[in-house]
């Protein structure tokens, strides 16, 4: 089913990493009628005022980019937070698209779904057969939850909900901040901010073991955008890049990229998470959709998003003058 051009979309989490490319991706295929809300004109944890939203926009189809999201420290640190955030955001926008007659819904969950030990590739049907990864259990239960809310309403209501899981995301107007972001961003900041200094050496966390899987939220966005054209299932489906990476030389090619000279310091008080989530994305594969962004093309890509005078918010100056040791 092909989006009509004039259909009434919403992106929930526009201004966030995956949202933001999913709002440029309909953009530049010039979708007329899109709805996005800062988090200070909607909050999504009221449920009210989601309800009156959705009177008011009437959307037609929505993209549920929006959630609580952090790297392994700030998903081990604030369980809480991400438990109740993401289960209240998107019980909110489900149950709310479902009573305002919401034609399709597109729910994104994480890689961090399935079981620490899972065998790999990770498979769809290896939801729920082992204990989860530890570290960030409680952001996995929440979006297991919004998986299995998108089935509920499906088979109770006849809701064409239907739900993506990526893998570890990257790209432009991503979180740079040091103890929240993800990896690959964090990494880019540490080593432009050594090489900016003249640092003899970068610290990065864990061993520098676990495999990752990186997809660049153009990818995703327009994996997004071909689902909700083409897929309609009570099945939810990975989202994946196809090949997978250490962290060891995942930092090493974002330091080549970055240009700095020094050398790598391995915190092993840091936990490395889990062991290895390569996602098996045959079952997209199988529907003719690819990524097209390598990862040294993303990185080179996000490393200049990084450069972008827009990206020093008060925060980052802050962190990067009070940071004189090793990064
Ligand atoms: O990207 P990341 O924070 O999350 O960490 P996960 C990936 C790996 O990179 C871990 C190591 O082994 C980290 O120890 N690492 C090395 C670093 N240096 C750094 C650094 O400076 N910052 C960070 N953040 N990591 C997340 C989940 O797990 O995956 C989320 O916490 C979500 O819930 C996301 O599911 C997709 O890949 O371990």
């Amino acid at each position: 089913m092909e989006l009509a051009r004039n259909a009434r979309i919403y992106v929930a989490g526009h201004s966030g990493l995956v949202g933001s490319a999913i709002w440029r991706e309909l953009h530049q295929r010039d979708f007329t009628h899109l709805a996005g809300r800062t988090h200070a004109e909607l909050d999504l944890l009221d449920p009210v005022a989601v309800r009156e939203f959705y009177a008011r926009e009437k959307p037609e189809f929505v993209f549920v980019a929006a959630a609580r999201v952090g790297g392994i420290l700030a998903n081990d640190r604030r369980p809480a937070e991400f438990l109740y955030e993401n289960l209240q955001i998107q019980n909110n926008l489900i149950h709310g698209a479902w009573r305002a007659g919401v034609k399709k819904l597109l729910f994104l969950g994480s890689s961090c779904i399935y079981p620490k030990h899972a065998p790999q590739p990770l498979k769809e049907e290896y939801l729920l057969t082992a204990p989860l990864e530890p570290t960030n259990e409680w952001y996995a239960v929440a979006k297991i939850a919004g998986l299995k809310m998108c089935q509920a309403y499906r088979r109770q209501h006849g809701c064409d909900f239907i739900s993506a899981m990526p893998t570890n995301m990257y790209g432009a107007n991503d979180n740079y901040d040091l103890q929240s972001s993800h990896v690959l961003p964090a990494l880019i900041r540490k080593f432009h901010e050594a090489k900016v200094r003249g640092a003899g050496v970068v610290t990065c966390w864990g061993t520098g073991a676990p495999l990752r899987e990186f997809l660049h939220a153009a990818d995703l966005a327009r994996a997004c955008v071909f689902l909700m054209e083409n897929y309609s299932d009570e099945q939810f489906i990975n989202v994946g890049y196809g090949s997978d990476i250490s962290i060891r030389a995942a930092a090493e090619l974002i330091k080549r990229i970055v240009g700095f000279r020094g050398g790598i310091i391995w915190d092993t008080s840091k936990p490395d998470g889990a062991p290895r989530k390569l996602m098996d994305s045959s079952r997209l594969f199988a529907l003719g959709w690819r990524p097209q962004v390598d990862l040294e093309t993303g990185l080179r890509l996000a490393y200049e998003d990084f450069l972008r005078p827009r990206r020093q918010s008060p925060a980052h100056s802050v962190l990067a003058q009070a940071d004189g040791k090793a990064t």
